[in-house]
């Protein structure tokens, strides 16, 4: 039996005394600005070899000798990366299929360009992210990586085949679109579907690519990462499923990083680039490549037309007394936004703030919480306004933030409160015979979602953080809804998280309420219904933003080697009997029996449905009350530095004032406890998350 550690006063009480004083839902500790270490002034480095449209420029280089992709005396890209990367391949290899030729027009064009290997271009949790200077000070950055990409689907994927891009329209993006055009020719694609400015957001990309039957989508994108010259940079790929890229593809493209000699890109001709400026399609080479702008948001609003009921949601907006503010941030989502809420659902355009793309995202944080939404949250909290609904999304534009006046969601309830409703309110579920498969969130996310589930009979899949863990449920039918206690969810139209979506999925169950009590009702009023019936989850994430990454190691490995190692083998007791009072109950600071350790683990995974697994996904320690919390490091932090991540819950049934704690008095005393058994002061010097979410 393992000895609990000491009962000791949380290190970081002071958390249960501050808070938010809008948020009644989410409560918490005064939020920092986040951000970590920068990068100081950029210099715009001179960049040899780089044409004005961004492909590599006509090269002193030889021309591809050999008209087809089959690799000279067994060389060349594919068998490069095969040959080279001395790791075993991460799934069985297949047999070598013959590589497929280029057309003779394009592989005349092709310029091929000597490199070497860039070390570093991992993937993350979604993508790969970088400081922006770290592209723009090296021209061969990219080419680099997107040659790894190639290499690493290999000619029987790439040649003939078409493919999807576009970005979020941050700094770079412009540059970033030509190259990806000049070297998906090079490698065969013989369509490129482009949204017009290079914008895309991920959802919508994720859908194009199932729609164009695409192998796969290049999404440049940081997400919610801050932009411009001194922000971040970042690049998603997707599967012709549309979701993220599984991990053995992402391996294989990080072992083909390391492998990369050559880069080939086309040369369209006297150093210009493709004009991707507006929808039409351009044809090279006697069609041999073609490119396909198209409107970025128009197949978007027609693939969400199939799951709403766009009617009934131009009705309801329409009622005397509603309105809505979406704040797009600066980022991908304006266009989409007045496509959908003002065009397709007749809203007036004032609704949408922040609505105009631009490359540095206005200087803001595109992350939609409260804390980076400020506008957004007095707007709706100016007496009188009558705005029903507040809401916002990331980067690109696949995170929600949901509001009310006062009232902020927590992504756990939104999940929870979308599972609920999904079958009455959302005809996409609605019309699925045999109602919701089941449903998924990440390990994190605090699992309020649990509780609708097990009324409603589904099962609850517990994946490790990122949106590529769910693909594989989504695609065998197995769930229907998921989501991420990082403001993400989706449904499964689409293999992505989708912030509009989300917002549409809200305004869905608004008018499902409304029509039930036969007047407006409020999105605190709808949570708080919820909580009625399924008592109230709480939860909060405490961000420690760049931390160095040692640091941020000796905290994961302190606990392993402490605290799990010290419950290893043995079961996690059941969980106890919930508090019925509501008097905060885990806030320790001022209660004797404070937050008990009674189990700890590391959470690890294996796919219910293709077998692939993944280790050390978090360590999770769980209190003698219930509560939960959890402890990783963020895979999408672009610095050098580290994030490290406490997610935090507790649970309440319904009872007598739950529906009016303060989150940071009921998780401020776990909080701290969590604290003081990861050693974090001692280990990373930071007595105080930099940010609350
Ligand atoms: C974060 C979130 C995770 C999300 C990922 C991508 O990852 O925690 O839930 O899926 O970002 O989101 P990490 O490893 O930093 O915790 V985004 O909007 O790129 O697409
Ligand atoms: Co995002």
């Amino acid at each position: 039996m393992a000895t609990p550690p000491a009962l000791q006063r949380p290190a970081a009480a002071a958390f249960a005394a501050a808070s938010a004083p809008f948020v009644v839902g989410t409560r918490l500790a005064p939020v920092q600005a986040s951000g970590g270490p920068r990068l100081g002034a950029l210099r715009r480095a001179s960049r040899p070899g780089v044409a004005p449209g961004g492909a590599p420029a006509a090269p002193p280089q030889r021309r591809a000798s050999h008209p087809s992709w089959v690799p000279r005396g067994g060389g060349g890209a594919g068998a490069t990366v095969a040959s080279a990367s001395a790791q075993p391949p991460p799934a069985a290899a297949s047999p070598p299929a013959p590589s497929p030729s280029l057309p003779a027009a394009v592989a005349a064009a092709v310029v091929v360009t000597p490199t070497t290997p860039i070390a570093g271009q991992t993937t993350g949790t979604s993508g790969l992210r970088r400081p922006a200077a770290t592209l723009v000070n090296n021209a061969s950055y990219l080419p680099n990586l997107l040659q790894a990409y190639v290499n690493a689907l290999t000619p029987a994927v790439t040649v003939g085949a078409s493919l999807v891009v576009g970005g979020d329209g941050r700094y770079y993006n412009a540059t970033a679109v030509q190259t990806v055009l000049a070297m998906a020719a090079a490698a065969g694609f013989a369509r490129v579907t482009v949204g017009a400015g290079g914008l895309l957001s991920t959802p919508a990309l994720a859908g194009m690519v199932v729609a164009t039957g695409a192998a796969g989508g290049v999404g440049l994108t940081a997400s919610h990462n801050a932009a411009g010259p001194d922000g971040d940079w970042g690049i998603k790929f997707q599967a012709p499923s549309g979701g993220p890229a599984p991990e053995a593809l992402t391996d294989r493209i990080v072992a083909a990083t390391l492998a990369v000699t050559e880069v080939r890109a086309v040369d369209f001709g006297g150093g210009r680039g493709v004009d991707v400026s507006t929808p039409g399609e351009q044809s090279f080479w006697g069609g041999a490549f073609v490119v396909h702008v198209v409107d970025p948001a128009a197949a978007y609003v027609e693939r969400l037309r199939e799951v709403f009921d766009f009617d009934a949601l131009r009705a309801y907006v329409a009622t005397p007394g509603f309105g809505l503010r979406f704040d797009a941030m600066a980022a991908v989502t304006g266009p989409y936004a007045r496509a959908l809420f003002v065009d397709a659902l007749g809203l007036p355009a004032e609704s949408i703030l922040r609505g105009t793309p631009l490359e540095d995202f206005g200087g803001g944080h595109p992350d939609p919480s409260p804390a980076h939404t400020p506008d957004l949250v007095a707007a709706l909290a100016v007496p009188g306004a009558g705005l029903t609904l507040g809401a916002a999304s990331d980067g690109d534009g696949d995170r929600n933030l949901i509001l009310g006046p006062g009232f902020a969601v927590t992504p756990a309830d939104s999940l929870a409160i979308l599972t609920e409703f999904a079958a009455t309110a959302i005809p996409w579920f609605s019309r699925r015979p045999g109602g919701l498969p089941g449903v998924a969130r990440s390990m994190p996310t605090a699992p309020a979602v649990d509780r609708v589930a097990a009324a409603l009979r589904i099962p609850v899949y517990e994946t490790p953080t990122g949106w590529k863990w769910f693909g594989s449920l989504l695609a065998a039918g197995r769930i229907a809804l998921c989501g991420e206690e990082s403001y993400g969810t989706s449904g499964d139209h689409v293999a992505e998280k989708d912030g509009l979506w989300a917002v549409c999925a809200w305004l869905s169950v608004l008018a499902t309420a409304a029509d039930a009590a036969g007047r407006l009702v409020g999105v605190e009023e709808v949570v708080r219904g919820h909580w009625a019936r399924h008592g109230r989850t709480f939860s909060a994430r405490w961000d420690y933003i760049g931390v160095p990454g040692v640091s941020a190691a000796a905290v994961m490995d302190g606990l392993r080697s402490g605290v799990v190692a010290a419950f290893a083998g043995e079961e996690r007791p059941p969980p106890p009997p919930p508090r019925t009072d509501g008097d905060g109950g885990d806030s320790g600071g001022d209660r004797l029996d404070g937050p008990t350790l009674i189990h700890a683990d590391e959470f690890s995974y294996t796919d219910p449905v293709d077998g692939s697994s993944a280790a050390a996904q978090g360590v999770r320690l769980y209190f003698a009350s219930g509560a939960r919390g959890v402890l990783r490091v963020s895979g999408t932090d672009a610095t050098a530095a580290a994030t490290l991540r406490v997610y935090l819950d507790a649970y309440r049934p319904w009872g007598e004032g739950v529906g009016d704690v303060d989150t940071a008095d009921v998780l401020g005393g776990v909080g701290g406890e969590v604290a003081r058994l990861a050693r974090i002061a001692e280990l990373t010097g930071r007595d105080a998350p930099t940010a609350v979410v």
